[in-house]
């Protein structure tokens, strides 16, 4: 297999990236709270190479390190004390490190208690478009890229540019990278998937990632998982006339099965894969507030919507937290994506009028 070619403007946005981090001695590596398979990934195969060319890296993360992705630091390549939690050594590592680099985010609102580290040099490499809370210092924002792990593989094959040698891809490095990219593209279903998805995967398999092997690692399910999942569902509404479908979990639901963070991952795919949806929603009740997921199809911008609330993320994929009760914070967010669909149905009824 061979290797895609690496686009020029990312060649020049990498390389002083590289040249920096081929001379740091240590580097925190951090990712937004609740790690996802991207910046979990992206962490651990960072966190491999840098090793592996002497540069000491450690994760320190503002929540824990996510147990879906433990598996990853039992791999060959990949060590015990990568990972160094807040509460548990990450403190001292965040007040004694040379240089962070912040990964699959780039707000500093969404990095919690490891913003405290914002005072040493920073870099953030992540394909979110740019927010209102931007976190300061150098780095590679790439919207264009369909996983943060796509531009992870990107500045490895140019740390391998620059060396002119060939680095060492570890079995967790590669396969920490395939779990970033395949978890980021929804298994290379989501409209982000590109051609060049297709060729970094295929290297990556060719450097020994096993995707039967990954597939039922990160997706076979401990049965709490199911349990909630039945619950969810039950309380499944759908509005027809505008295309949207929401999931409310019970609160109590939460004790009773003994559901953690991650155990919510993918549930709002569950609404948004009905034939016909634009817009899908989950709403559940945390101690901070209702906590709102939104999902699109089509052409509504969701990210627009979740920052009326407070919140942001992708045009497809967002997030809001709003204080207050569930019912009255569901209805308004109800409110606000039927207004969104209607106004973009009117716009779209006017270009085709005009065309
Ligand atoms: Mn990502």
């Amino acid at each position: 297999v061979s290797a895609p070619p690496i686009p020029e403007t990312r060649t020049e946005a990498l390389t002083p990236i590289v040249d920096r981090l081929r001379r740091a001695r240590s580097v925190a590596l951090t990712t937004h709270v609740n790690a996802d398979g991207d910046g979990a990934g992206c962490e651990i195969a960072l966190a491999s190479w840098l090793r592996a060319h002497d540069v000491r890296a450690t994760i320190v993360n503002p929540t824990p390190f996510p147990s879906t992705f433990e598996f990853l630091l039992a791999t060959e390549g990949a060590e015990d004390d990568m990972v160094a939690d807040l509460g548990a050594g990450g403190e001292t590592v965040l007040d004694t490190v040379e240089l962070l680099l912040v990964v699959d985010t780039g707000e500093i609102g969404r990095i919690g208690k490891v913003a405290r580290a914002l005072t040493r040099e920073t870099i953030v490499i992540d394909h979110h478009p740019i927010g209102e809370d931007p976190i300061p210092g150098s780095g590679l924002r790439d919207p264009e890229a369909c996983a943060t792990g796509e531009l992870i593989y990107d500045l490895l094959r140019v740390w391998e540019a620059r060396t002119g040698s060939e680095g060492s891809w570890s079995p967790a490095l590669v396969d920490a990278l395939y779990t970033a990219i395949l978890t980021d593209t929804g298994s290379f279903r989501f409209s982000n998937t590109t051609p060049r998805t297709h060729e970094i995967v295929a290297d990556l398999i060719g450097r020994g990632a096993d995707p039967e092997k990954l597939y039922s690692q990160l997706y076979s399910v401990p049965l709490r998982r199911v349990l909630l999942l039945r619950e969810a569902l039950g309380t499944l509404e759908y509005d027809a006339d505008h295309g949207i479908a929401w999931i409310t979990v019970p609160a109590e639901a939460l004790q009773r099965l003994g559901v953690g963070t991650d155990d919510f991952d993918g549930l709002i795919d569950h609404a948004r894969g009905i034939r016909g949806t634009r817009v899908a929603l989950l709403f559940r009740q945390t101690g901070g507030g209702t906590k709102i997921s939104f999902r699109a199809t089509g052409d509504i911008d969701v990210n627009r919507i979740a920052r009326m609330f407070g919140g942001g993320g992708h045009v497809k994929a967002a997030g809001a937290v709003v204080g207050g009760p569930l019912e009255a914070n569901r209805a308004r967010v109800l409110d606000a994506v039927r207004s969104a669909i209607g106004s973009a149905d009117r716009a779209a009824e006017r270009a085709g009028r005009t065309a």
